[in-house]
């Protein structure tokens, strides 16, 4: 009970420091990107840099017209460029000495589709930035059309259920387990129903930036395309978690290490109830997500405990 109003306190202190942000923001109600976005820099220090792209964030990174909606130093790029663009940013620092920590802020779209290459690319050199995907499935800013980060079995407009389709027919690309086998120095999966977790590996990430590539992958379900309740987007994220829907785990140099070791994980229809997205699956289409969430969670049990 001390050590979880310890770490409370410890959260709720992140929380009250130093806002880059203005109070209100043009993000959606409940969007848990927009906590990711207002913690990272209270955690990782003013020297930081955005690199951003088309996408949900830019809105508000951008800025409108001539306004700003935060104080901090922002790079725009293009979807196929912004690995390329934190590459000759943070060597640019390195040369010249100087402090800054540069963080690219992308949704899975770009991580895992328009801009993998040069994500590969970057995490194959072992370039010195940080590199975090929000990952909310889908094309959320241009009407949620379905990535390669869609999980099997969800509704998106571009993968509709009705007479003929039932949804996406394949399964969701494991990101985390392709970055995983780049051996970035440092690498975690994280969402915002464990924010002490997240905090300590934006901590970490910072540290390991210096040395090398570093890959956040967060959790950050959309609650206008995947249809929840502004105010249970923080109990899909913890249900993702218990579910095995989505482990939390991080990995130093390749050797993956559970964070959040889930004892009796529940099943998936804990999670999928909260949302309409998977509201039109039956038992077969709960049984083959089931299916895909056990495969992933025993590889990387597999992985963690052979010491990969
Ligand atoms: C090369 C390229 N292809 C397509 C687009 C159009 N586009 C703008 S935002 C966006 C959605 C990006 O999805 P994601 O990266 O997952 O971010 P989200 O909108 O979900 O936050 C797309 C496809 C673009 N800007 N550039
Ligand atoms: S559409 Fe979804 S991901 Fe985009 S800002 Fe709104 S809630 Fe967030
Ligand atoms: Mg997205």
């Amino acid at each position: 009970m001390v050590e979880t109003t310890k770490k409370r306190n410890r959260v709720f202190n992140y929380f009250c420091q130093d806002e880059q942000f203005a109070g209100g923001v043009a993000w959606c109600a409940g969007c848990p990107m927009e906590l990711i976005a207002r913690l990272t820099p209270k955690v990782l220090g003013k020297n930081m840099i955005f690199v951003g792209t088309p996408g949900c964030a830019a809105p508000v990174l951008h800025g409108q017209n001539i306004g700003a909606w935060h104080r901090m130093a922002y790079l725009a790029s293009v979807m196929t460029g912004v690995p390329s663009k934190a590459t000759g940013l943070s060597r640019y620092y390195n040369r010249i000495g100087q402090d800054a920590t540069v963080v690219c802020f992308t949704g899975d779209g770009c991580a895992t589709d328009v801009g993998f290459q040069p994500l590969s690319g970057a995490a194959e050199r072992q370039e010195k930035f940080i590199y975090l995907a929000y990952d909310n499935e889908g094309y959320m800013n241009t009407g949620n059309q379905r990535s390669s980060a869609t999980q099997i079995g969800a509704a998106t407009t571009t993968t509709p259920v009705g007479k003929i389709g039932k949804g996406k027919s394949n399964a969701q690309k494991n990101m985390p387990m392709i970055m995983l086998m780049h051996k970035p120095t440092y690498m975690a999966t994280a969402t915002v129903s464990h924010l002490e977790d997240f905090i300590k590996k934006l901590q970490k990430a910072k540290e390991k930036s210096k040395e090398g590539f570093v890959y956040l992958h967060l959790f950050s379900p959309c609650p206008v395309g995947w249809r929840i309740d502004s105010s249970k987007v923080i109990e899909v994220c913890r249900e993702a978690v218990r579910t095995n829907y989505f482990p939390l785990w991080e990995a130093e140099n390749g050797k993956p290490r559970i964070t959040v070791n889930v004892a009796n994980p529940k099943p998936i229809l804990e999670f999928t109830k909260l949302m309409r997205k998977y509201s039109h699956l039956k038992e077969d289409g709960l049984a083959e997500l089931q299916k895909q969430v056990d495969e992933r969670y025993a590889l990387l049990k597999t992985l963690v405990n052979a010491g990969t």
